[in-house]
Formats: structure tokens, C-alpha cells, sequence
């Protein structure tokens, strides 16, 4: 807890999210707990379903702790997903083989008012996780944000072209706005949750962000954003945030500019030169290992990690993935991938 209640941050990770440079980047990986772990097979197996693990603490700080101990990241996330929030809002969730399946939403008719004690069990398993880290290891909590979480509740499970979302927001803006509000004061609840249970910095997943229009970017993703940030800041104003636009392209620089957070998470696509030179000059940036490269492992990975860290490690710089760790990921892969990070 001494890197939030002291002046400055001491771990690595919230050194660099207070604006350092540090000569070797702090690390972890989006989905670093998950199906690739045979641990967290394991336990995914005794708890039976997804959303009781998610919901069980002494399972959910688990499994969050197991990459940690395997590989010594300089950051735990906490296990927990970004559906539990149209969950609490009413909305029927189950997670299939092909993925999460939401009973299909048309509006806001059938939401009922926020359950936040349905969440309690998530900030229970952050004073669990934070209990057992030890030393410079950060917690991370997070959430999606409003645009992503939207699209699952009206696509009802993962989507290819958000065809209904998108027709959606830009038929019925008005009804599209109160469906995203009542998100955004979901996402905030959920958060604060979260920090008052002791976690350090938290991150926003969009990972939706890139299939909108410029228009609809502004407004579903850096509007939402940015009144979620301001109303963190009020309430939190030490605990730092991420924002993770995935597949923003060109509107990288207006997100930064505009939102406030105070860093950024590159997708794969990003070029880590431009990011150096039009992002990290304002902020932080995390990323952005291709997730397909730590699946090979061995020398093309090896070099990939090395020409990224040389062009991102002169500014304040947070090694990560362009996007989660996939499942059929060796394990010995991300252990090299820890060898060569830690030192
Ligand atoms: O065991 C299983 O079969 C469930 C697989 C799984 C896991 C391990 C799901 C279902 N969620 C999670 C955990 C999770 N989800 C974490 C844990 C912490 C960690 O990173 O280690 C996090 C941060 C998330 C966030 C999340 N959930 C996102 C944003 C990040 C991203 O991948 O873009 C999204 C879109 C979800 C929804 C979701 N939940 C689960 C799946 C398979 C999905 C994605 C569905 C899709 O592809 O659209």
C-alpha cells in the first residue's frame, strides 16, 4: 500500500504511470491468469462455472496470484471479467465454449438498477490479493469500458461486425446515450470497489473501440471515457488509469489528448516509433507484443522484444501484449519472455 499513500509511488509499475522512465520496463500481460495456466484449468474445473470463479474470492485471488508466482511480473490483474458489470445490471450471463452468451437487450427496458452487492465477492478477492503480494508487485483492477460493454449487451455475446450495436447508436442516439450512462455509473461503482479494496491502478478495456466511425468514436468511446476518468479523478485522484482504445488507428492522439487517462495501452497495429513519438511524449504507453509472437516464442520473439523495448524505453514505458496471452500459449514461452524482462 506505500506506493498509494506515500508521496511518491515506489513499485515499478506505478513509478511509471506517475510519468518515470525507467531503464527496464516494468511488465505483465493482458489475460496473464487463464486457460493457458493447467493451475487455472484446474481450478476453472473444481469451481464449474465461469462467473463462480469470477465471484468466489479465495478462488478468484487464486488465480490471480498463479502467473504472478510462476513468472514475477511487476503486476497482478485482478481475475474478474468485464460482464460482470450487464450482469449486475439485470441482464442473464453464461459463458459458453465459443464464448459469453447475454440474453439480447433492445434498450433499456428489462435492466433493473444496479446490484452492486452482487460485486462485493470482486473487492473481497482484491483484499485477499493484496494481503499475499509482497514488495514491488501492483495490483491492477479494471473493467470494460462503456462502448465495449455496450456492444455485448446488445449483441448478446461477442460479435463479427456489431451490426445491431452499431444501427443502434446511430438510429437511437438518445435511447444508445442512456444505456451508456447507465454503464458508465455501473463501471464507476464496480471500480470503487475495486480501489477501496486496495487496488493500485486500474485499467479500461474498449477493446470494441476500432469499429466505430470517427463520429461514433467521439462519442461512445472518448466521451464516455472521459467523464468516467473525471469522476475516478474526483474520487480517487492517486490512482492512476489505463485506457486500452484497441484498434483506434488515427484516433490513438485524440483519446490520448482528450480523455485524460494517464496512459495508454497499444493494440498490435500501433507502430511503437509513431507511439513514441505522438503519444509518449504526452503520457505513458503499455504494450504491444503481437499475443501471436509469445505463441512461437524462441528467437522471433526474442527479437521482437528487444526492438520494442529499445524504441519505447526512453520514456515511461509499461511492456505488455497488443492483446491478451492466447489460450494454446506455451507456458515455457512466457517464462522466456519473463527471463528476458526480469533482470
Ligand atoms: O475459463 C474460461 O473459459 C473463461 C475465459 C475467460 C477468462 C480467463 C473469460 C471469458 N474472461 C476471463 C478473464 C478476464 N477477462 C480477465 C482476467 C484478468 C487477466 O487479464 O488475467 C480480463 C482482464 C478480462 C477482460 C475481458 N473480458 C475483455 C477485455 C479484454 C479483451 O480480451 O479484449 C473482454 C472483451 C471480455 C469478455 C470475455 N470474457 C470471457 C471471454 C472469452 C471474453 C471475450 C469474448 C470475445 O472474444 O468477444
Amino acid at each position: 500500500m506505500s506506493g498509494k499513500d506515500a508521496g511518491q509511488p515506489t513499485k515499478r509499475l506505478l513509478r511509471v504511470l506517475s510519468g518515470e522512465t525507467l531503464k527496464r520496463p516494468p511488465w505483465w500481460l493482458m489475460r496473464q491468469a487463464g486457460r493457458y495456466l493447467p493451475e487455472y484449468r484446474a481450478l476453472r474445473e473444481r469451481a464449474g462455472d465461469f462467473v463462480t470463479l469470477c465471484l468466489t474470492p479465495r478462488f478468484a485471488a487464486e488465480v490471480t496470484l498463479q502467473p504472478i508466482r510462476r513468472f514475477g511480473m511487476d503486476a497482478a490483474i485482478l481475475f474478474s471479467d468485464i460482464l460482470l458489470v450487464p450482469k449486475a445490471l439485470g441482464q442473464r450471463l453464461s459463458f459458453e465454449n465459443d464464448g459469453p452468451k447475454l440474453e439480447p437487450l433492445s434498450g433499456l427496458e428489462g435492466l433493473r438498477s444496479f446490484d452492486l452487492a452482487m460485486l462485493e465477492p470482486v473487492g473481497d478477492a482484491a483484499s485477499r490479493v493484496c494481503a499475499a503480494l509482497s514488495g514491488d508487485t501492483a495490483l491492477i483492477g479494471f473493467a470494460g469500458a462503456p462502448w465495449t460493454v455496450a456492444t455485448y449487451m446488445i449483441e448478446g455475446g461477442t460479435s463479427r461486425d456489431f451490426y445491431r450495436v452499431r444501427t443502434l447508436a446511430y438510429r437511437d442516439p438518445l435511447a444508445f446515450n442512456a444505456l451508456i450512462e447507465a454503464i458508465e455509473e455501473a463501471t464507476l461503482a464496480f471500480l470503487a470497489v475495486q480501489i477501496e479494496a486496495g487496488v493500485e491502478a486500474v485499467q479500461l478495456f474498449d477493446s470494441w473501440a476500432g469499429v466505430l466511425s470517427t463520429e461514433g468514436f467521439e462519442r461512445w468511446v472518448i466521451a464516455p471515457t472521459k467523464r468516467l476518468v473525471v469522476n475516478l479523478k474526483h474520487r480517487f485522484p492517486k490512482v492512476p488509469v489505463i485506457g486500452f482504445p484497441r484498434g483506434a488507428g488515427l484516433n490513438y492522439e485524440r483519446y490520448v489528448a482528450a480523455t485524460g487517462v494517464d496512459a495508454v495501452g497499444l493494440d498490435t497495429a500501433v507502430p511503437p516509433a509513431y507511439a513514441r513519438t505522438s503519444l509518449q511524449i504526452r503520457l505513458a504507453v503499455q504494450g504491444n507484443l503481437d499475443p501471436v509472437l509469445l505463441r512461437v516464442g524462441g528467437e522471433p520473439m526474442r527479437q521482437a522484444v528487444t526492438e520494442l523495448t529499445q524504441i519505447l524505453s526512453t520514456g515511461p514505458y509499461i511492456f505488455n501484449l497488443g492483446h491478451g496471452v492466447l489460450p494454446d500459449t506455451p507456458p515455457e514461452h512466457v517464462a522466456e519472455l519473463a527471463q528476458l524482462l526480469n533482470g
